[in-house]
């Protein structure tokens, strides 16, 4: 037997246990509680919490000729989303367009919905995800709540949102789950366990319904939601009951030699592409493995893969790895495919860590039409910043250090393959200058005056040849630094490490030339990346 077939059995058939911070044999108890919202037909969602008449009609948000959301009175009559506008005209002739081009009003909801999350979560446990996915790490709420249970009588429990203010909270029944269940069931058992993960995802389904009747009752937004033990699977279990329903995935999560866990029975039907972090591409890999044909679009389940003869970390590390591939992603696979996730809940800053504004063209190919997009480009830009970065009371609450500007030219026909084409993207950066704050300027002046005396020579160093033709231009602002101001005590290496890590991350992501030195928050002046340390302890003194 060879090492992926005995791991295979190991993992296919003894006990697993899931979603927990240390090793696989962590206790029961030690399991952490995550929460998956997911907004319904959130664009769309936003534009009827503005205008309440178009709950009842077909309403499709429009970005260039498609269809990026629709609610679900239009999917009721046959749209969908990511669809051609003249196939949904042509097919719901009474469909209602809206422009969803200017992201601005979904990037507020989204804020203000994750503001009121976070504050009910304890310790802000709580991960955005673009703009309508958030994930919850409710772990300590949970248990808090289970101790106080009265086991007597649970159907009139009180749910304590607040450990210092015993009235904050709601009254709930805990002999029942609230929402739906993988697998089915009617009721809970009549002696319940209140140490058992059961009884810890009960309580949590209740969380999870305040939660979502708040977001509904207080701003407006329905939303599905997930309860387990993991990322991977509260998101999963949570796309059971949409829209505005939510699913709990019952124990047992461990597989015993007579039978599997009710998390493989439930991974096990999916088809791969639907499983979280496993893309098209991986997914194409693993159907070309299995079915021994190119370009195959079989259906192919978790269970066809996880039992596939010899398949097991080595073997997915041979069939997944390669250039451009995640170090490790053979036994990465190999848990997902058996629901074992461990990643944390990383906690949002309600600060961006970059703010870009980008756009693509059939064709941009002279310097005239260049200059008039950075500048359109520019103006968003600075609105942007603005929205995010300025509080109540006019001030900068982060600025932003550096201004990088990227392109994507369109190589000569037939020069090259799509998908080299797709990731093309070059790109410079310099620092951003100072008056892009100044409040009393009009934007569009600020826009004008950004282009011409910073972005145009970038450009002019991206694209020295005469000739070129661009399909995207891309504008950001990075390396963003709180402002110093009341909180000039804050650690300074903290904030010099913020900037030197976000470049990390630029030059990364980017083919950027990394920054020679960087601004000091505290005195402004600027610093070469060998004088950091000794910069830090000058003002440390
Ligand atoms: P749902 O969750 O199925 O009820 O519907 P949505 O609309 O919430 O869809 P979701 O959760 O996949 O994405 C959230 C929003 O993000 C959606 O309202 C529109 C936008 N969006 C989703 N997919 C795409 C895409 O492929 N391109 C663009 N531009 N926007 C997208
Ligand atoms: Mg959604």
């Amino acid at each position: 037997m060879d090492i992926d077939s005995q791991f295979s059995t190991v993992l296919g058939r003894t006990s697993i246990f899931i979603g927990t911070r240390s090793s696989p044999n962590t206790p029961a108890m030690a399991q952490n509680i995550i929460l998956h919202l997911d907004y319904d037909c959130f664009y769309a969602s936003v534009f009827e919490v503005e205008q309440p008449a178009l709950r009842s009609l077909p309403l499709a948000v429009q970005q260039k000729q498609i269809v990026v959301t629709c609610n679900y009175e239009a999917r009721r009559r046959g749209l969908h989303k990511l669809q051609l506008i003249k196939d949904a005209k042509r097919i719901c002739p009474d469909v209602v367009i809206v422009l969803g081009e200017d992201l601005t009003k979904f990037r507020n909801a989204s804020k203000e919905l994750y503001l009121l999350v976070r504050a009910l979560v304890w310790g802000g446990r709580v991960e955005k995800l673009g703009f309508d996915e958030l994930f919850l790490d409710v772990t300590e709420m949970i248990d808090y709540n289970v101790e106080m249970l009265n086991p007597n009588d649970l159907a009139h429990s009180f749910f304590h949102l607040d450990r210092q203010d015993p009235t904050e909270g709601f009254i709930y029944d805990a002999s029942q789950f609230c929402g739906s269940t993988f697998p089915v069931t009617e009721v809970a058992p009549a002696t319940p366990d209140l140490s058992s993960l059961g009884m810890r995802l009960l309580v949590a389904s209740h969380l999870q319904g305040h939660i979502r009747s708040k977001l509904e009752h207080q701003i407006g937004f329905t939303a599905t939601g997930g309860i387990s033990t993991s990322k991977l699977l509260a998101k999963l279990v949570g796309s059971v009951h949409k829209p505005n329903g939510q699913t709990t995935l019952l124990p047992p999560y461990e597989s015993t030699p007579e039978e599997d866990s009710n998390v493989l029975k439930f991974l096990d039907e999916h088809e791969i592409r639907k499983i979280p972090g496993i893309g098209s591409r991986m997914a194409q890999k693993l159907r070309t493995h299995l079915t021994g044909k190119e370009d195959s679009d079989e259906k192919v389940t978790v269970r066809d893969v996880r039992l596939f003869p010899g398949m097991g970390p080595a073997s997915l590390e041979k069939i997944l790895g390669g250039p451009g591939s995640a170090k490790g992603i053979g036994s990465k696979m190999w848990n997902v495919l058996h629901g074992v996730d461990t990643s944390e809940i990383l906690e949002g800053r309600d600060l961006p860590t970059q703010i870009s504004i980008e756009d693509s063209y059939g064709r941009l190919d002279t310097l005239e039409a260049v200059r008039r997009e950075l500048v359109v480009l520019s103006r968003s830009l600075i609105r942007r910043m603005r929205t995010d970065l300025v509080d109540e009371t006019s001030r900068w609450r982060a600025h932003p250090r550096t201004l990088r500007l990227s392109t994507r030219p369109r190589p000569p026909p037939g020069s090259e393959t799509g998908r080299t084409y797709q990731s093309n993207r070059i790109s410079r950066s310099v620092p951003l200058p100072g008056f892009v704050f100044h409040l009393e300027e009009h934007v569009d002046a600020l826009a004008e005056r950004l282009v011409q005396e910073s972005v145009l020579s970038m450009f002019r160093r991206l694209h020295p040849d005469k000739s070129w033709n661009l399909s995207l231009l891309n504008l950001a602002v990075t390396n963003l630094v709180e402002s110093a101001g009341e909180q000039q005590s804050r650690d300074i290496g903290k904030m010099f490490q913020q900037q030197v890590e976000a470049e990390v991350d630029v030059s990364d992501e980017w083919d950027d030339e990394p920054l020679a030195s960087l601004d000091c928050v505290l005195c402004g002046y600027p610093i070469p990346l060998f004088a950091i340390e000794a910069h830090q302890m000058y003002h440390a003194q």
